[in-house]
């Protein structure tokens, strides 16, 4: 289906491609996969038109267009709203940032449900505390226990069933607790019923990520957010055999960089 979009510029972009590869075929096909950021139906669709297969609904972007902080002030209620917004402006699948689940298990499913209702293709949920604090803001990360973050994941699972995508974000390189750790926590989100895992790091060389990727072995598919790193060639992904890197922030950056040129007066 064609939706709609209410954009001013939408005469200057290209016509929303008719079909749409499922979130699961894309982050299990044999190519690297790319994902936008959109933090709302315009950025969603200009990305979409753009050539883009996927979005990532971002916590960050979606709290920044909305004037907060990335640290759990908008509400989840909130975010779904917006979610739904970019759903209905596209035809290609939406990949939600979900933080580290608003709470406990109950509140992760029942996120998970409203997000799944409102017609997104999964969900992303990171093994830290509430509030969540964004990965490249100060250096102490304490992780969550990992059962009690398993049981979160166990409840996405449950809820939503097995055609929502469950994404399980490590966090153990962000909060410097290693490699071994990392490789712990990814097995125990299979386990748990995770159908990929984001492995994440702030570091400006991808060694981490290479390193992870090498040892994991393709046990689940694995996808990145290279905003640091950005440097390395997506060639040095596809031969670690990564399959998604997620662009997480970039349509914000624009749009705020954009924006900044603005002045009342012409100079
Ligand atoms: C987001 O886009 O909100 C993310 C990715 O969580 S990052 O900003 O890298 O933490
Ligand atoms: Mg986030």
């Amino acid at each position: 289906m064609n939706k709609p979009v209410s954009d001013p510029m939408d005469a200057e972009v290209l016509p929303a491609p008719p079909s749409s590869t499922s979130l699961r075929e894309l982050f299990f096909s044999s190519d690297l996969t790319f994902l936008m950021e959109a933090h709302d139906g315009r950025s969603a669709a200009i990305a979409e038109r753009a050539g883009f297969k996927g979005l990532w609904a971002s916590g960050l972007s979606i709290s920044s267009a909305l004037g907060y902080r990335d640290i759990n002030e908008a509400s989840w209620t909130q975010v779904v709203d917006v979610v739904e917004r970019m759903v209905d402006a596209t035809n290609i699948p939406v990949l939600v940032d979900g933080d580290s689940g608003f709470g406990n298990l109950n509140n992760a499913g029942l996120v998970a449900r409203k997000l799944h209702q409102r017609g997104a293709a999964g969900i992303c949920l990171e093994d830290k505390g509430l509030p969540q604090m964004n990965s490249f803001l100060g250096n102490k990360h304490p992780l969550a226990n990992i059962d009690e973050y398993s049981d979160r994941l166990k409840a996405v699972r449950d809820t939503t069933g097995s055609d929502f995508i469950l994404v399980a974000r490590i966090e153990a390189l962000i909060g410097d607790h290693g490699l071994d750790e990392a490789l712990f926590r990814a097995a125990a989100c299979g386990k748990a019923g995770a159908d990929v895992i984001l492995i994440h790091s702030r570091k400006a060389v991808a060694d981490q990520i290479l390193a992870f990727a090498k040892e994991w072995n393709g046990k689940l598919p694995v996808c990145i957010v290279p905003t640091k790193y950005y440097n390395t060639p997506v060639s040095a992904y596809r031969d670690a055999g990564i399959s998604t890197v997620i662009w997480v922030n970039h349509t914000m950056r624009a749009a705020i960089a954009g924006t900044r040129l603005l002045r009342p007066h012409p100079v």
